[in-house]
Formats: structure tokens, sequence, C-alpha cells
């Protein structure tokens, strides 16, 4: 008897290109038919077999405070109400803005857009406008969307069927892609002694998540800052996962170093089509219609997505809501890990605020190559185990996972008992 998850991927694959929307969806990593969910609520989703998961992707990383959030899906509602879209400014733009710009210090002026890759892909055209200059510098496994530019050595989906550098891309674009090496400080130095002078921007996930987790060393962060500044190239933090996800200041507060442009997602729309860049004024003011740097969107700044967004971000502002988070997702991290010890598994667990990173290896990674070498049979084994037992993981060794404000003491307990189990049968 085929269940209805069977069902749904078998008919989905009629009429879209591997039944998904977005390829990391499609299980290719870790095998099997993906979950079709039909509701979410706090912690929980249900598939379409009416099976419970705990949830620890958050529709990757998103929503921060549980599924269908009372006060977000009211806000949504009530905005909706008011009507859909207007393709004109609207005063919750403003407030959006002008609270990204209280909390992101380093931006002076922000431009909404609707995804991810939206908004980075816009950060380079920008740079590259601002700079005269063509070359871009981004850092392999890492990932910030899917425009032309930066789908060279990237990671994410790309990752899952092992080719980090997509078909369709002009050779004469790639050609202005330099990718090094991830906490390379070495390899950073030389590719900025070679040719600094032609460098438009450095563009990093600085915390990266879409290689499995991976941390920048201090040197490594600190010397991008130097030696973009030094040679007037602009530093792009691409926060699209890590904004206001590994604390109120995103990365850029928790590390101290203040990037030219910041591009953010996930978060800001709480689940909602939003996302943006910004950042310092005389750049941010080539952008059109100011200067000559062309940008634009129909859903741009779009009401209900901003109302989303403007709900998710003021609940994140309550007192001790990352002390929370991060306690939760700590709980997970030590627990995974001492249950793998305590049977003798080899898995280590680390997170950055609400942000985690598993992996079936002896020591974090702190590169691409060192998460390549971690063993993800095992991982791909693990997860169809905790998916089985209703714990829902990122279906791909090449994934950072995320814990939600609704994630209770009780449900992480859960999830290291249903773990510990797996690790005893090992
Ligand atoms: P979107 O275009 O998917 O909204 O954002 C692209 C993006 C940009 N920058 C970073 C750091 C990101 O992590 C992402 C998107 N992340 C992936 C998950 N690793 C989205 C999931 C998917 O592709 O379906």
């Amino acid at each position: 008897m085929t269940s209805r998850n069977q069902q749904l991927f078998e008919r989905a694959q009629q009429h879209i290109p591997g039944g998904v929307n977005s390829p990391v969806r499609a299980f290719g990593s870790v095998g099997g038919v993906p979950c079709f969910f039909e509701r979410g609520a706090g912690a929980q989703v249900w598939d379409a077999d009416g099976r419970a998961y705990l949830d620890y992707v958050g529709s990757w990383g998103p929503l921060i405070l549980g599924h269908a959030h009372p006060e977000v899906v009211a806000a949504v509602q009530q905005a909706a109400a008011r009507g859909l879209s207007f393709g004109a400014p609207t005063e919750a733009e403003l407030e959006m803005v002008d609270l990204l710009c209280r909390l992101v210090p380093s931006m002076d002026m922000v431009r909404l857009v609707s995804s991810g890759t939206e908004a980075t892909m816009s950060a380079i055209r920008l740079a590259r406008g601002y700079t005269g200059r063509d070359m871009l510098v981004k850092f392999e496994g890492c990932y910030h969307g899917h425009s032309d530019s930066l789908l060279v050595k990237a990671g994410s989906g790309l990752l899952t069927f092992g080719n980090p550098s997509s078909g369709g891309v002009p050779a004469d674009l790639a050609q202005h892609t330099l990718v090094l090496p991830y906490n390379d400080v070495t390899a950073l130095v030389e590719a900025f002694a070679q040719q600094g002078d032609k460098i438009a921007a450095a563009i990093l996930e600085p915390v990266a998540g879409n290689m499995n987790l991976v941390v920048p060393s201090r040197a490594f962060l600190q010397t991008l800052r130097e030696l973009t500044a030094k040679h007037g190239a602009v530093l792009i933090f691409d926060e699209v996962m890590t904004g206001f996800r590994v604390g109120l200041g995103s990365a850029q507060g928790l590390f101290g170093i203040t990037p030219d442009l910041s591009t953010f997602g996930k978060v800001v729309g709480g689940g909602m089509p939003l996302a943006a860049f910004g950042g310092k004024r005389d750049i941010m003011e080539k952008i059109a219609p100011l200067g000559p740097v062309y940008q634009a969107g129909t859903l741009s700044g779009n009401p209900v997505a901003v109302a989303a967004g403007l709900a998710t971000l003021k609940l994140i502002q309550a007192p001790g809501f990352y002390e929370r988070l991060t306690a939760r997702t700590r709980q997970l991290c030590e627990g995974l890990t001492a249950a793998a010890q305590k049977h003798g598994v080899e898995f280590c667990a680390q997170h950055v605020g609400g942000m985690f990173g598993l992996y079936f290896a002896a020591a974090y990674p702190t590169s691409f190559a060192g998460v390549m070498a971690c063993d993800k049979a095992a991982f791909n084994r693990f997860f169809h185990a905790m998916l089985a037992a209703g714990h829902y993981f990122a279906p791909s060794a090449f994934e950072a996972g995320f814990v939600s404000a609704a994630h209770t003491e009780a449900d992480i307990a859960a999830t290291v008992a249903a773990a510990d189990a797996w690790f005893a049968a090992q």
C-alpha cells in the first residue's frame, strides 16, 4: 500500500521537475520519499499520512517562532484583508526598514525584496556598480541563492547531487567569480595581494550553514574585513540564514565585524516571501531610482509579507528570547553528543544561537574539505531513523538545522531519547 506521501510525490513528478519546487526538498542526498507537509503548529509538522514530527528545519530557518504563531497569522490575516499588494509604497515598509536599520547599525539604508537570492544578487550588482569592478570573491561551500555569479562551487542543494557548480552559467561570467577556501587566511591574503584592486566584493556566510554548520575563525573574519577595506572592495555579509538566528544582532553583532552591505531573508519574513539588502548610505544611493544600478520587483516590500516580518521581529525582541532559544539548541547538541559518546558512536554537534550542525566525525569541521570528510552515509541512516521516530532533521548532511522558540525542553529531551536508542543500536 503506497503512502499518500508516495502518491503525491509520484503525481508531483508529472509537472514539477523532480517533484519539488526547490531541489534540496527532494531527499536526493538522503534517499527516500520527501515528506509532503499538510499542517504545522509550534514545533510540530504533520505529513500527508498524518504522521507528526518535531521539526528541526523550520522551513530552512524562517520559523524561529515555530509554525503558525497566532500573532504572526493574525498579522497576515489583517494585512491580507486590507489588500494583498499595491505595487506602491505602504507605511508598513517604512516600519520594517526603520526597524532593520535600528537592529542592524551597519545599515543606513535598506531595499526590501522577495527572496534571499534577490537580496544577494542585488547586493553583488550594487557592489560591482559602486566599485566599477567585476570580480567577486565567494567561499567554497557557501550558498547565497541561485543567481548566476554565485552558482560556482556553492553549497546547499547543489551538494545534494554532487555538482557544486551549476549548468547554464556562461563561462565568461563564472570567470569573474573567484572561489576561495572558507576559513583559509593564507589563501585570502594571497588572492588580495595578487588581484585586490580588481575585486568588487567578497560575499560570505558569516556562519556557514549551507555545507552543514561551519564557524569562521576570528582571524578569517578580521583578515577579510581588513583586506576588503584596504583594497576598496565591498564586504557583503550574507545574513539570510544567520540574520536574527544567531542573536538579535545577527552574526555581525555576535562577531563585532561591520560589513559594508548585508543581506537578510528567512527570519525577517517570518515564513513569508520577504528579504532585504542594505548598508552604507554612499553605497546604497547607487541603487535606482537614485543611482545607476537597476533593481526592482513587483512584490518587493509586499504588505502581507511585511506584516509577517514585523510580527516576527517584534516577538524576537522579547527579553530573554535568545537566551531561551540558545539554551534549547545547546540542550539538543549536548544531549545528542552525550548519547553518541555513551554508545561509542563517532559524532559531535555544535550550535551558534538557534542554528546547529550535526557531524558524524570526531571533531567539528572548519572547512568544506572537513565537512566532506564526515561520514555522510551514517548521517543518512540517522536521518531516516529519526524521521521514522517522528523527528524531522534537514534531509541533507550539508545543511544546518534550526530550533524554534516553540521547542520545549521536553521536545528536545524526546529527540535526544530517540537518538540515544538509535546510537545504542549502532
Ligand atoms: P532564497 O532565495 O532561497 O530565499 O535564499 C537564498 C539563500 C541566500 N543566502 C543564504 C545564506 C541561504 O542559506 C539561502 C537559502 N538557504 C537554503 C537552505 N540552505 C534555502 C532552501 C532551499 O534552497 O530550498
